[in-house]
């Protein structure tokens, strides 16, 4: 028995880094792994992984985020320390400084992204009272220690953040998997046989402590949307994971990958509700990444040049350098992962 629960979920990861652990399996980017990872550096070429965090743009893709916006929202310019041009000899005599200072409100999930374990949690009797409670992983509570807007201390993730992630670095090997060669870029809603098929034609290998990506096509289609995207058309493009299928779920649980990453909205196929373990779901491998195993999520990553160059070279592996914004609280975060290959 720990301090936060007496039952844990089936085929979790819960205590198994300690009854204190908020890192899951970033604690397998060890130093040896780190230099597995630098290993694969063959001709030092660079991708910015990251798509401009304008875009997709507006917000048909998902209703509830919203482009970043320059400047204190709801203040008139020029109040709360946001300036543009400010010429300094209007203050200071003499002085021929110009600056400028800007704010942004930034809707942190917007673009390309990562998935705190704080993001997603489950109803789950963790207490053994027969009740089920508001848990993220390794117990963590929803309302004690995620703390909401309403909150009378204040809102953010006083555990779990991306505040942790920043800190571990998220530095290690990838593999990725371009998916567009085998299935194109209609809509598919991949299950296990199908993965294993893609990543057994290609010859890719996927150890533990590896981060896994797999390219969709949908970070061209919002690239080649210009900021006015046909949400129509990307969800129903581009390949998904089926968070459904017990044995794709099994695989994340054997394979040990830190991360699951792509360019498309989710990871998963999100139009979907259904039973699953646990219980319903509409976002079942969120809950087996991020509530039960300890495994970060990517979402909305540009990895069409990185797949291209890859491939070209008959390579899967490369160094991947990928931070979140070191900002303690939040659930979610921009990245501008960095893959050298
Ligand atoms: C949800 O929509 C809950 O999450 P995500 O952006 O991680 O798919």
């Amino acid at each position: 028995m720990t301090k936060r629960w007496v039952n844990r979920p089936e085929g979790s990861t819960w205590g198994d880094w300690g009854e204190d652990d908020q890192l899951g399996r970033v604690n397998l980017l060890t130093p040896e792994k780190v230099k597995a990872a630098v290993s694969e550096v063959q001709d030092g070429r660079s991708f910015c992984l990251s798509l401009p965090l304008d875009l997709p743009g507006g917000n048909s893709v998902n209703p509830k985020r919203h482009p970043p916006k320059f400047g204190v929202v709801n203040h008139p310019p020029g109040s709360d320390g946001v300036y543009y041009n400010l010429v300094w000899k209007d203050y200071q005599d003499g002085n021929m400084d110009v600056s400028s200072d800007e704010c942004t409100t930034l809707w942190n999930q917007y673009s390309t992204q990562w998935d705190s374990f704080a993001h997603v949690g489950s109803l789950f009797d963790a207490n053994g009272d027969g009740e089920p409670e508001s848990v993220y992983y390794n117990g963590f509570r929803a309302g004690e220690e995620i703390l909401g807007p309403d909150h009378a201390d204040g809102m953010g993730a006083r555990v779990l953040s991306v505040g942790g992630m920043a800190k571990a670095g998220m530095q290690g090997r990838g593999v990725i998997l371009d998916m567009v060669p085998h299935v194109g870029t209609g809509r598919t809603v991949v299950g296990y046989d199908s993965l294993m098929e893609m990543l057994d034609a290609d010859k890719i290998i996927v150890e533990e402590g590896d981060f896994f990506l797999f390219h969709t096509g949908w970070d061209d289609m919002i690239l080649d949307m210009a900021g006015d995207p046909d949400a129509k058309k990307l969800h129903s493009s581009g390949a998904v994971l089926d968070g459904y299928d017990e044995k794709l779920l099994q695989w994340i649980t054997d394979s040990g990958v830190v991360a699951i990453i792509s360019d498309n909205m989710a990871v998963e196929d999100s139009s979907g509700f259904g039973e699953s373990q646990g219980g319903c779901s509409r976002l079942p491998l969120h809950r087996h990444c991020l509530f039960r195993l300890g495994v970060h999520l990517g979402e909305l990553w540009h990895l069409s040049e990185l797949a291209t160059a890859l491939r070209d070279q008959g390579r899967s592996r490369f160094l991947l350098t990928a931070p979140p914004l070191y900002l303690p609280g939040a659930v979610g975060s921009p990245s501008t992962p960095i893959a050298t290959i």
